[in-house]
């Protein structure tokens, strides 16, 4: 008999700067809510971001963040990621490399992890303006370790390099 779990909130974080940009975006949505386990709440506007880090060179990116309930623990969030991931033949040559597509974990529920395998809050995630940006768009009133997100994002390095907000068709909580 399986106990069911009870529902935890998390942010995803979407990235995608190889290939069909919106189009792989789109299908990841998808592919990440398309289980009993992940519910989608929210879906915020797709930026096209300056790549920050990695080899000099690389396509700009996409970004974009979701807001899902999951009775999924962390970790089988994470692997239930990479499978989405590996359907769109991302590869791991290089750090911080040009990507099809990346898919992370921002925060699940309130949990606070120094595990390597998954680190929570996302360890970078209060620098990036690509992840805080479109999250505070989707979600104006959004706390990141006691910090709004909106004040976050201003603050960050990279907010200069966010070119245009794009109207990306993409699915949206029922
Ligand atoms: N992801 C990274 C490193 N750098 N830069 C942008 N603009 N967008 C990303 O998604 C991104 C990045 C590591 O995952
Ligand atoms: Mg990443
Ligand atoms: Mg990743």
């Amino acid at each position: 008999m399986s106990v069911a779990r009870p529902l935890t909130r998390a942010i995803l974080a979407l990235g995608s700067n190889l290939g069909e940009r919106e189009g792989t975006l789109q299908s990841a949505v998808a592919e990440l809510v398309d289980c009993p386990e992940v519910r989608l709440l929210n879906v915020s506007p797709v930026i096209t971001t300056k790549p920050v880090g990695g080899p000099v060179g690389q396509p700009d990116f996409l970004n974009m963040v979701i807001a899902v309930d999951t009775t999924l623990s962390a970790m089988e969030l994470l692997v239930h990621c990479q499978s989405v991931e590996q359907a769109h033949h991302r590869t791991r040559a290089v750090r911080w490399g040009a990507r099809t597509l990346d898919v992370d974990i921002i925060v699940y529920g309130s949990v606070v992890s120094a595990d390597p395998v998954l680190t929570l809050p996302h360890p970078r995630a209060a620098e990036r303006a690509f992840v805080l940006y479109p999250w505070s768009l989707m979600d104006p009133h959004a706390m990141l370790a006691g910090k709004p997100v909106s004040e976050l994002a201003a603050a960050a390095a990279d907010m200069a390099g966010i070119s245009h907000v794009q109207d990306v068709p993409l699915p949206q909580a029922p």
